[in-house]
């Protein structure tokens, strides 16, 4: 059996990491790397994530970080043709430009909209957080996910994004973007990512 352990962090971008396994329903060990307890930046798990950030995990002791790399590790591993579109079908080319566009362009830019900094970002290599929406808008028109009818790790990758910055307040407004939204919160894999990424104990002090 596959050895797969995720080091996540409640209230953290750790959804990602969980939402895809949840998605996968595959068995997976946790290793609780709280960073409001700074155990993230102790010297063990700095072996294993030299940026001391989350969510990582090892599959068979492969360790691999970055939301967008876990996700396509994870969906060509245990869902190839499914959440991953094969090598040579016509959907890769798209599958993989959205996993990376998830953090290249869109976490950054709204990172950016949410300080304030009035950056120049058409001198940057991401789009302005509006720029990112209206993109993601003409993409999503008309369709439920974002390659269409299938939904893929692309989908978790910038949807895990799309919905941080909802529950924080900080996307444009866009209709599309709120019914693609809800249509993610719908899922039961995601429902259950939340819960394990904001357990209800987070809430009772
Ligand atoms: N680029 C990384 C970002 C991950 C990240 O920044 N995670 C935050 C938690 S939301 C973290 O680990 N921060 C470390 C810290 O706060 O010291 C990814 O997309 O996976």
């Amino acid at each position: 059996m596959t050895d797969l352990v995720l080091f996540a962090s409640k209230a953290s971008r750790s959804l990602a990491g969980y939402w895809m396994l949840e998605e996968l329903g595959i068995p997976y060990e946790v290793v609780d790397v709280d960073i409001r307890e700074r155990k993230n930046r102790e010297p063990e798990f700095l072996k294993i994530n030299p940026s001391g950030r989350v969510p990582v995990v090892s599959v068979d002791g492969m360790v691999v970080s970055e939301r967008p790399a876990i996700c396509a590790l994870l969906a060509d591993r245990f869902g190839y043709g499914a959440l991953a579109p094969k090598i040579d079908a016509k959907d890769r080319g798209p599958y993989l430009k959205w996993l990376v566009y998830a953090t290249a362009v869109l976490d950054p830019a709204i990172a950016v909209r949410a300080s304030h900094l009035d950056a120049p970002l058409r001198h940057t290599t991401w789009d302005s957080a509006q720029d990112a929406v209206d993109i993601l808008d003409q993409a999503l028109d008309g369709q439920e996910w974002l390659l269409g009818d299938q939904f893929t790790a692309a989908d978790v990758a910038i949807g895990s994004v799309i919905t941080m910055a909802q529950f924080n307040d900080l996307l444009p407004e866009s209709q599309i973007l709120d019914d693609y939204g809800n249509r993610l919160k719908a899922r039961s894999a995601f429902q259950r990512a939340e819960r394990l990424t904001w357990p209800p104990e987070l809430f009772s002090s």
